[in-house]
């Protein structure tokens, strides 16, 4: 028999997202930065997409009360360091997901931090949240949240504000703060006023942090920032308060996008693979 040396579980987190066919983004995009990141990756699937890199052809949700189980059940056997939300579709699987944290103690008022990624679309334009779902976001998971990491889309959609400079973004920092969150992560990846630097700025209430990193000319940033979002959320998970979960995130992000590669006639992903190359070359025989 060989001697077990090694095998300290990891920080546990879950993802509540839909899943991506093509493989780039959401609950699959999720699961690689997790292993990235070093933590035990834990899903809640909320939707199946059908999509390759061009654009989603359908979309299929799964019955609420399938979602909150999810859940339930991770948080009660396994446990959970940390939760992070990507494509919720609609509102009812919103209020599902609201009264499984409640009961299991995620996010505000529990001990499991919570980071809400409020995703609307895909790079396409194609719709991965109902229209109605927008209040669910500000009133039920707003409030709740950890810390949210809206993009200048998502911010025009919440509150009707178009991020075109950085004073504006501070002004979106405060606007989406006054709705509930711990931590507001404005992200700078679509503004067009910064040429060379994507700034991406963080909110508590008090107090403004920018994290600006490189910015790449690529079109292949498919699946950016349900990394992000998943990468805050090992960094919560480690132990780390937002801003180093933040800055954690934001040092993993900038190689994921360094890193992206071509896939398909639309947009390729953002890569994990730099975070692990090789390594089956290493593999003594
Ligand atoms: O990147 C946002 C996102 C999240 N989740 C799913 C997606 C996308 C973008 O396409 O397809 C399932």
């Amino acid at each position: 028999m060989v001697e077990r040396t090694i095998g300290t579980t990891p920080p546990r987190v879950m993802t509540i997202a839909g899943t991506d066919s093509g493989g780039g983004a959401g609950v699959t995009a999720d699961l690689r930065a997790f292993a990235a990141c070093g933590v035990h990756g834990c899903v809640a699937v909320t939707a199946v997409t059908v999509q390759n890199s061009v654009s989603v052809s359908a979309v299929h949700t799964i019955p609420p009360e399938t979602v909150a189980a999810q859940i339930e059940t991770v948080a009660t056997d396994i446990g959970l360091d940390a939760v992070k939300t990507g494509m919720l579709a609609t509102t009812a699987i919103i209020e599902a997901i609201v009264g499984a944290c409640d009961r299991v103690g995620i996010g505000s008022g529990g001990r499991t931090p919570f980071v809400v990624d409020p995703v609307a679309a895909s790079m396409g334009g194609d719709p991965l949240l109902a229209d109605d779902a927008l209040d669910a976001y500000r009133t039920q998971l707003f409030p709740r949240a950890t810390v949210i990491t809206p993009n200048l889309d998502e911010v025009r959609l919440l509150i009707g504000l178009d991020v075109h400079d950085r004073k504006a973004q501070y002004e979106a920092a405060r606007a989406l703060h006054a709705l509930g969150p711990k931590y507001v992560l404005v992200k700078g990846g679509h503004l067009k006023e910064d040429v060379d630097v994507c700034v991406d700025l963080l909110f508590d209430g008090e107090t403004f942090t920018e994290f600006p990193g490189p910015r790449f000319s690529t079109g292949n940033t498919h699946g950016s920032g349900d990394n992000m979002a998943s990468a805050i959320a090992s960094g919560l998970a480690k132990g780390l308060d937002a801003r180093a979960a933040t800055a954690f995130a934001k040092a993993y992000l900038v190689q994921a996008v360094r890193w992206s590669y071509p896939l398909g006639a639309g947009h390729g992903p953002v890569s994990t693979q730099w975070a692990m190359p090789g390594w089956w070359n290493k593999i003594e025989s």
